[in-house]
């Protein structure tokens, strides 16, 4: 390449630059009905909108048998930023699984809400649908700032109502401006060839890559604060949001044999006062926006950025595109990570309870009438529900004259919360058979494994003991495996990498300890490990500690940063 030759950019980079801010040909391909697939580079573009394109890979066999296209369909994720709707908007939700989805309801580990298996013809009126009550998926998947997630319930205090309330006004800044969305999928006027559009923030080319925000209110870390491209930290000062500690350059996913890929944790770098947080979020994103890679998708992210040009350079763009420093740290503590699964009080008396749902998904079966019953509350609850971040639902609000009502609703409808301690701190991700990424399973895995390995706590007596354990189809870390005490990764069909030693409070990743083990040898690994930590253990010692104490992972120089080196290889 000549020295006056442009940068090499990514195939994703030329598409967007193509597409006439965020249009491509998709509605050409949504007329088209000789496939039930879009036009490839398209589905580059309805990521923007909040739409994957997808297909069944259970049914990939035969249909290739029959000689028939894949089984297509579209998953559609919502743009809820603190994740709380109203039970009206709940019921609307349930309304559209049952219409045009695949009758579940899937809650995500940021906090929103995903429907799988949405057909083609069916994808414009499912998107009305979502506006109509008054929801969108605008910008929840894309190289744009995604859902922002914040620590669960709004009306846990006035601090928490104050941090959704700027995961909304951070989430509305930093959403694309363009109409694209509006004229493909709800009917308005065609601006394409007419007006000019302009992206303020974004540019036409949005972001080198996907971008995420969380907000935690210490000593709650449910959100996983130092998993994220921004982490912020709420500090708060006679019961109000005084400002925010800043985070930069977290991220979990990495891939299978590529050591210069890898999870790593958010690094702080000052202070802002609540007024000024809008701002540091535009300027850190337009840092990125400027001098991420555009190159290669997988050293895009924020971290990379970081990563290869140091924190006091990342430091100093922002602070000049800002004008003023930030301030010093305060400090702030977390004790946990995860979530509380039960009823707890606020100071007025009134009840909010913490539904467990099992890896997120909102289905009538087994026995538990989730959906249904998550319905019936629907109708006569008179807060809010809220999704967490852990894949779980919060009944919130709920008035003490009303909380026998809700009871008797969770009761008939089979909705329990389970007593295990490991299972109660679970998640997996989708992986099959709707992602196509998955190495193997997870979702409809995890669960089975979980059981299997509680009667092995039962033995040693650590049936309630709180332990995280999450897990994914493949590395990419979409259910942050690389922060639980237990991370398993898929590598193979039933085959995981095991990992160990993360903090209990999320701020410390975990190892790799063995790869490629089968359920037997998982089992064989764990068990005998569980009845150490029943003997050897010291008083309040959590199982990630107790495995950097007993030596199963190395502890290293700096553990809450570690992640392991490019020339250990030891990721895969
Ligand atoms: Fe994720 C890609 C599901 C949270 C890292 N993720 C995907 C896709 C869309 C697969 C794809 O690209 O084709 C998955 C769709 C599966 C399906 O059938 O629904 C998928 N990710 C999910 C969800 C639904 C998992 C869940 O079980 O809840 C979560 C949706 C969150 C949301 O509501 O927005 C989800 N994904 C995450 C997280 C966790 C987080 O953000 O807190 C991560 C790790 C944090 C991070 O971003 O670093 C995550 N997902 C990824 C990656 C790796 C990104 C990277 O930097 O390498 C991919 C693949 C990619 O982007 O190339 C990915
Ligand atoms: Fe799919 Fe991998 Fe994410 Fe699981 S971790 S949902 S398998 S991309």
């Amino acid at each position: 390449m000549s020295d006056n030759a442009p940068p090499a950019r990514s195939q994703v980079e030329i598409i967007k630059e193509r597409s006439r801010f965020l249009r491509g040909t998709i509605a050409e391909g949504l007329r088209d009905s000789s496939t039930g697939a879009l036009a490839e580079d398209d589905t580059q573009l309805t990521k923007f909108h909040g739409i994957y394109q997808q297909d069944d890979r259970d049914l990939r066999p035969e249909r290739a048998r029959k000689k028939l296209e894949k089984a297509f369909s579209f998953m559609a994720r919502l743009r809820i930023p603190g994740g709380v709707v109203t039970p009206a908007q709940w019921l609307a939700l349930d309304r559209i699984a049952g219409l045009r989805a695949n009758g579940t309801i899937r809650i995500t580990t940021r906090q929103t809400v995903q429907f799988h298996g949405i057909i083609k013809s069916n994808l414009r009126q499912t998107l009305q649908e979502i506006n109509a009550a008054l929801l969108d998926t605008i910008a929840a998947c894309g190289d744009v700032n995604r859902n922002v997630i914040a620590t669960a319930n709004p009306y846990e205090s006035r601090a928490h109502a104050e941090v959704v309330a700027a995961a909304h006004a951070i989430s509305a800044h930093l959403m694309p401006r363009g109409r694209a969305y509006h004229e493909l999928w709800l009917d308005d006027e065609l601006v394409a060839g007419g007006e000019r559009e302009d992206e303020p923030i974004y540019g036409a080319l949005y972001l080198p890559r996907k971008f995420k925000i969380a907000i935690a209110v210490p000593p709650h870390n449910d959100v996983d604060v130092y998993a994220h491209d921004i982490g912020l930290i709420a500090t708060v000062q006679h019961g109000r949001v005084s400002g925010y500690n800043v985070l930069v350059g977290g991220g979990m996913g990495m891939t299978h044999g590529e050591p210069q890929t890898y999870p790593r944790l958010a690094e702080p770098i000052g202070w802002c006062r609540a007024d000024q947080v809008i701002d540091v979020c535009e300027k850190i994103v337009t840092v990125q926006r400027d001098f991420g890679n555009r190159a290669d998708r997988r050293q895009a992210r924020l971290k990379y950025l970081i990563a290869a040009r140091g924190l006091d350079w990342f430091q100093a763009r922002v602070e000049e595109r800002l004008g003023w420093h930030l301030a010093p740290m305060r400090p702030f503590a977390f004790v946990r990570t995860g979530d509380r699964p039960g009823w707890v009080e606020d100071a007025a008396g009134n009840g909010h309870f913490t539904l467990f749902v099992e890896n997120g998904r909102v289905a009538d079966r087994d026995g538990a009438a989730l959906r249904s019953g998550l319905a019936a509350i629907a109708r006569v609850h008179q807060g809010a529900l809220v999704m967490t971040t852990n894949q779980n639902i919060i009944i919130a609000g709920v008035a003490p004259a009303q909380r026998p009502v809700i009871d008797a609703l969770l009761a008939q409808h089979g909705m329990h919360n389970p007593d295990g301690g490991l299972r109660r701190n679970a998640m997996a991700c989708v992986a099959l058979p709707t992602c196509g990424l998955a190495l193997a399973e997870s979702e409809r895995y995890l669960p089975t494994l979980i059981t299997r390995l509680e009667s092995h706590l039962a033995e040693v007596g650590l049936s309630r003991d709180e332990i995280v354990i999450r897990m994914t189809g493949c590395p990419n870390g979409c259910a942050r495996p690389y922060l639980a005490e237990i991370g398993l990764v898929g590598r193979a069909p039933g085959l995981y990498n095991l990992y160990l030693g993360a903090a209990f409070d999320g701020t410390r990743m975990n190892r790799l300890y063995r790869k490629d083990l089968d359920e037997a040898g998982l089992i064989a690994t764990l068990a005998p490990m569980f009845a150490t930590y029943a003997r050897d253990r010291r008083e309040g010692e959590r199982f990630g500690d107790f495995a950097l104490r007993a030596g199963y992972v190395p502890a290293g120089d700096d553990p809450r940063y570690f992640h392991d080196p490019p020339a250990g290889g030891a990721q895969g």
